[in-house]
């Protein structure tokens, strides 16, 4: 910044992102505009732009696909396998102890994602990756143990074919079953970055395995030490003693809403990164959206007054995903509860820059573009020079 205080044009990150946009690609999306207008057919003579089609092929508009990002439906999973991100729906709310509703999740995740650019990373999704979207996990609503072996096997699955799953949620529960679906691939520990209000650390809830449930048992798992697992933005008035007492007899760590004001966004990341990377092959983000603030994501089972604010858990998750990740997963958008798809929405968005954050760090992605740095590069992370 200059001396005498003022703001140059030049160093605005506005600035920086119009110049990044020249650089991204639009050959996909070039690809699909042709081929909407071959098979859409030729619009009215008063139409000027002679790109839009009479038929509206392009799955955007007032009626999406009903894909996540209206990306292509996988419809035959035998063909799983090359592609760099498959998004999995897990309508499952059994494991609700309080408000359900969490299995329209995965629909309302998908009816409120967004487009794929994003000026201020520099990156457009679907020129960066080959993402599908595979539909739902057949979860058996009347029994959550069966549910649990579906869904264990279904993102073990995406793991096993090299393909990075996005898991739309459902309640929490089905965090235990992400993680066990995935450790028996990894050769090495698995650490765990968990966003919540609520420890989720308690060995069940009313009698079974809930989804206050699903972290407590997630880190018996041989490869999954407790010691990997951190907790972010837990507090309130709807915790379980259970969960805070389990968390310290097993050494896990919880960074409450304070820490994150006492010590900052970015030392959090860092330490964070530090805990779950620590002796581990890779981490795993669980993702609670009622980490947020009720006032932004009202849509939830169980909603925690004095939560996150929106734009600062956003940075705080790019800065988590720099080092990269093995799957993700956001859990508990409830539409019965939502407004305006607020939290449907911060739900998508929360997954959107997850994903540009591991492209942008060269985590993910086969497809040759050439990509801007990140605004925010994560700590350390030697691959930002990498000009591939
Ligand atoms: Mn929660």
């Amino acid at each position: 910044m200059p001396h005498d205080g003022r703001i140059s044009r030049d160093e605005l990150d506005g600035t920086r992102a119009m110049q990044a946009e020249a650089e991204i690609s639009s050959a996909r999306a070039d690809e699909r505009s042709r081929q909407a207008l071959e098979f859409g057919l030729e619009s009215a003579a008063t139409i000027r732009d002679r790109k839009i089609p009479l038929f509206n092929r392009s799955r955007w508009g007032f009626t999406n696909s009903g894909m996540f990002m209206s990306s292509p439906f996988l419809a035959d999973m035998r063909e799983l396998g090359g592609q760099d991100v498959a998004i999995m729906g897990v309508p499952l709310d059994t494991g609700t102890t309080f408000r359900s509703g969490t299995r329209f999740g995965p629909q309302a995740l998908r009816q409120s994602s967004g487009g794929s650019y994003n000026p201020s990373l520099g990156i457009d999704l679907h020129e960066s990756l080959n993402m599908v979207d595979v539909g739902d996990v057949s979860v058996i609503p009347a029994n959550i143990e069966k549910s649990f072996d579906q869904i264990a096997l279904a993102i073990g699955y995406l793991h096993e074919r090299n393909v990075f799953p996005v898991v739309l949620g459902g309640d929490h529960s089905i965090g235990y079953p992400d993680i066990r679906g995935i450790a028996p691939y990894i050769d090495g520990n698995v650490g765990i970055i968990h966003f919540d209000r609520h420890s989720d650390l308690s060995e069940y809830s009313v009698d079974e395995r809930m989804h206050g449930s699903p972290f407590f048992h997630a880190t018996n798992i041989e490869n999954a030490p407790p010691g990997n697992l951190v907790q972010i933005g837990i507090g309130g008035w709807t915790g379980s003693r259970e969960g805070l007492k389990n968390a310290r007899e097993r050494q896990a760590t919880v960074i409450t809403l304070d820490d994150v004001d006492r010590f900052g966004v970015d030392r959090i990341a860092e330490y964070a990164l530090e805990i779950a990377w620590k002796n581990a092959k890779c981490v795993y983000l669980s993702f609670d959206i009622d980490c947020i603030d009720p006032a932004f994501a009202p849509g939830t089972g169980t909603p925690e007054p004095g939560g996150f604010l929106p734009r600062e858990v956003m940075r705080l998750v790019k800065m988590i995903t720099g080092e990269g990740l093995v799957g993700m997963e956001v859990v508990e958008v409830s539409p019965p509860y939502d407004l305006s798809n607020n939290t449907a929405q911060l739900g998508g968005r929360i997954i959107m820059d997850v994903l540009a954050t591991l492209v942008l760090n060269h985590k993910l992605g086969t497809i040759a573009s050439k990509q801007s740095e990140p605004s925010e590069p994560a700590e350390g992370d030697a691959a930002l020079t990498d000009d591939a």
